[in-house]
This record gives structure tokens, C-alpha cells and sequence, in this order.
């Protein structure tokens, strides 16, 4: 696993500071396996055995996760990017409700993204604005392809952890590979002083994008692992492996209409209504 030495906390400034980082390729104590303790993606861990010249470790304990979400498993996220494409694959509203069911049920703020808008014409997207208006989401419109909304939504990802989630083919690695090339992204050279990757780091690498398929109109599965990357005006977005059918394993039958926005909406009104 590649660990990144990160800046501890203010009081606790030890040597370890000028470390802050070098990236470090570790393997799991024999101990966290035996207790079945998984170091996910996003994990804060304690590192040991250290070879600084090797930039070798060992993972040997994790840090109590703030959230920890399933598929993809990826802990410490602060916030979903759900993304879709309006074409190539076609939007198509019963994915949707199962994908935005599956990201409601973490209880992680959610942002509802739509890419690819330059393949659909303006009466489409509005009458999909207004759909999904009625389901209580206002998505962000956008085109990796003509370079449109990008900026609001790197506005959105700024100093969080993101996890970009969608099906395969509608342009999530290529949407992280503009924003973090994006002109409004800071300066890279400032993160090229501070940081040393070892061999294979996907620190300033883009991320692989593969065609989708013209004869099903899906993706296909391109991107195989969950990856941290860090953007450079500050912030990490993990990119994930595109898959059709969410398992909705959080979700029960009590739970289930919670995951509704509209009906929690419902729901509130006849609260207040009660009330009075
Ligand atoms: N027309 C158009 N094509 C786009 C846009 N964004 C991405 N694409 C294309 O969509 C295809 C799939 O893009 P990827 O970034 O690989 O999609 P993905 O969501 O990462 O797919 P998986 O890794 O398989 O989950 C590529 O051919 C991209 O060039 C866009 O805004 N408009
Ligand atoms: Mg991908």
C-alpha cells in the first residue's frame, strides 16, 4: 500500500515534519490481518519499521474511521460525487434512483453531476432539470469534452475527500484528470516541492480513459482500483471502478424511504402540519 507522511498535528511538532511528503510503500502488519482489520483507501494509519532510504514501512495500527462506505470501499470520505453522463450511456432514471438510494444511504453529502451535456440538446436537459427538481436534486451540469461547470465543481471538491462513483463509461477519470490539470487548480510546482513519490506513485499521472463500447453504448471498465489523488488546490478525489448495479447493502426496508429526498420532504411537512 502507498502511504503518504502528511503534517501531524500543530502541538505535536516532532522531527517527522520534514518527512511531510515522502510517499512510502508499506505492507500490513501480519497482526491486522489475523484480527481481520482491513486498511481501506483514505485510511489514517500508524506506520512503523520505517526505511527512509528504501521509503519502505509497516502499516501497524489504523486510526478510527469518521465514515467508511462499502462500494467502493473507502474510508474518511466527506463527500459523494455521484456522476452520469446525459449520453453515451444515455441517462437512464431507474440506474439513477438505484445509484442515488445507494449514496443517500451513507448519510455523506452528495453531489448529483451530470457530464456529456454537449451530446444532448437544451430541451433534454431542462426537461431532466426539472425531473430531477421533483425528486428534490439540483445537478451540476457538465462537459469534460467542451469544458463546462468544471469550475463550480472543483469549487465543491475544495479541501474535502471525494469519492467520484457512476457507471463505467460516463467520464469520471476524465473528469478528474481536467480538474486536476485545470488552469483554476493552483500551482503544481508548489506540490511538486513537497512531494517525493516512489516508483508507480499516481501522484501527477493521469488516470487511463477507455472508449465506450459504440454497439451497447456502455462503458468498459476501464478503471480496475480505488485510487486517492490529490488535488492540487487542495483536497483529495478518489477515483473508482465504474459498475452497473450498486448493492445497496445499507439500505432496509425501514431505511429505504429516507433515501427519498422528496418523501423525507413529504414527510417534514406533515410533521410541521402536525404540529400546528
Ligand atoms: N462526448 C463526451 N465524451 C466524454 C466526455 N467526458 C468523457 N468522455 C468520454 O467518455 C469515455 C469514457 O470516459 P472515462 O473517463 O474512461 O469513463 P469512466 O467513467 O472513468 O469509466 P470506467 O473507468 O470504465 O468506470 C471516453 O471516451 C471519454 O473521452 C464529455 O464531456 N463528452
Ligand atoms: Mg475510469
Amino acid at each position: 500500500m502507498r502511504v503518504i507522511v502528511q503534517q501531524s498535528e500543530p502541538s505535536r511538532t516532532s522531527d517527522c515534519n520534514d518527512k511531510t511528503g515522502v510517499e512510502l510503500l508499506c505492507v500490513v502488519r501480519a497482526l491486522l490481518k489475523k484480527i481481520k482489520r482491513r486498511v481501506l483507501v483514505g485510511d489514517k494509519v500508524v506506520v512503523g519499521s520505517i526505511d527512509w532510504v528504501d521509503r519502505r514501512g509497516m502499516i501497524e495500527n489504523v486510526f478510527q474511521r469518521s465514515t467508511e462506505i462499502l462500494d467502493p470501499p473507502v474510508a474518511n470520505v466527506d463527500h459523494l460525487l455521484l456522476l452520469f453522463s446525459m449520453d453515451q450511456p444515455k441517462l437512464e432514471p431507474f440506474a439513477l434512483t438505484r445509484f442515488l438510494v445507494e449514496a443517500e444511504s451513507t448519510g455523506i453529502p452528495l453531489t448529483l453531476a451530470l457530464n456529456k451535456v454537449e451530446l444532448v440538446d437544451e430541451e433534454v436537459l431542462n426537461t431532466w432539470k426539472s425531473r430531477l427538481h421533483t425528486w428534490g436534486y439540483e445537478p451540476l451540469f457538465c462537459s469534460v469534452e467542451s469544458k463546462l461547470g468544471l469550475d463550480s465543481l472543483l469549487q465543491r471538491l475544495r479541501d474535502q475527500t471525494t469519492v467520484i462513483v457512476g457507471p463505467s463509461g460516463v467520464g469520471k477519470s476524465s473528469l478528474i484528470n481536467a480538474l486536476r490539470s485545470s488552469p483554476h487548480a493552483s500551482d503544481a510546482a508548489d506540490v511538486d516541492n513537497w512531494f517525493e513519490p516512489i516508483l508507480g506513485s499516481k501522484w501527477f499521472e493521469d488516470q487511463r480513459v477507455g472508449e465506450v463500447s459504440t454497439k451497447s453504448g456502455r462503458g468498459k471498465h476501464t478503471t480496475r482500483h480505488v485510487s486517492l489523488l490529490p488535488l492540487s488546490g487542495g483536497g483529495y478525489l478518489a477515483d473508482t471502478p465504474g459498475f452497473n448495479q450498486p448493492s445497496l447493502l445499507k439500505v432496509t426496508k425501514q431505511s429505504l424511504a429516507q433515501t427519498f429526498p422528496e418523501v423525507c420532504a413529504v414527510g417534514l411537512l406533515y410533521m410541521i402540519h402536525m404540529l400546528h
